[in-house]
């Protein structure tokens, strides 16, 4: 998910003002947390947020590989992440306190909830996943995960389409998977240790 991307539009059509709107005020959301939080402890929960609305391309060849038509009808309401936001954050906990802040995003009601987190796929990812009807018209998806699972993310990303070139795929799954664990037992360490500091004496 890249910042910034803009899409040409013609998929989205006259709906693509109203989700702007929505993906610049679902972002807003998630920094009010991060500001209030700061103010509040003085520890910002979130590393970083990033928002876009899927390229009409990237749009295109999801109905694709779906096998449904490539119109507005399926870009709105068959596929759910036309409107997509990351958030990013440093230690576990602030995973869930972003996953219930997003849930008071007001006017959205969750209509899908993955915890890949405690439940991880069998490849390795791990990363919480929302999708959000909002206004009762358009669906957005909230990926939620750690500095840790979102570098394995990215890695991962990159063999999924360099499948065919690359060798020892085998052993790259092998060594991806077990990385993965390693991080997700790291990731379980250092929110035990960040409980145990600010542990009320
Ligand atoms: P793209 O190209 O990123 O837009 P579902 O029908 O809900 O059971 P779906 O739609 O695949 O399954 O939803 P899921 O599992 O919640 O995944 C949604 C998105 O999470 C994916 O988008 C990826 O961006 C990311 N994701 C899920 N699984 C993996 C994984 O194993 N590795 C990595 N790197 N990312 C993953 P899409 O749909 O792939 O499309």
């Amino acid at each position: 998910m890249n910042e910034n991307q803009t899409p040409s539009g013609s998929l989205y059509g006259e709906h693509l003002p109203e989700m702007e709107a929505i993906l610049a005020e679902l972002t807003a959301w998630i920094e009010q947390l991060r500001s209030h939080t700061k103010r509040e402890t003085g520890d910002d929960p979130v590393e970083h947020v990033l928002g876009r609305i899927k390229t009409e391309e990237s749009m295109r060849d999801k109905c694709r590989r779906r096998g449904i038509p490539e119109t507005t009808e399926s870009a709105l309401n068959e596929v759910h992440d036309a409107i997509g936001v990351r958030a990013v954050c440093a230690f576990l906990s602030d995973v869930y306190t972003v996953r219930d802040h997003v849930a008071a995003f007001p006017g959205a009601e969750i209509v899908k909830e993955k915890d890949y987190i405690r439940h991880a796929k069998k490849n390795g990812y791990r990363s919480y996943h929302m999708i959000l009807k909002i206004r009762g018209k358009y669906f957005a998806e909230v990926q939620i995960r750690t500095i840790s699972m979102d570098t394995w993310a990215a890695l991962e990303h990159h063999l999924k389409y360099k499948r065919d070139a690359v060798k020892n795929e085998a052993l790259i799954v092998g060594e991806l998977k077990r990385c993965a664990d390693e991080l997700a037992s790291t990731d379980i360490s250092m929110q035990t240790i960040r409980d145990m500091i600010f542990e009320e004496a």
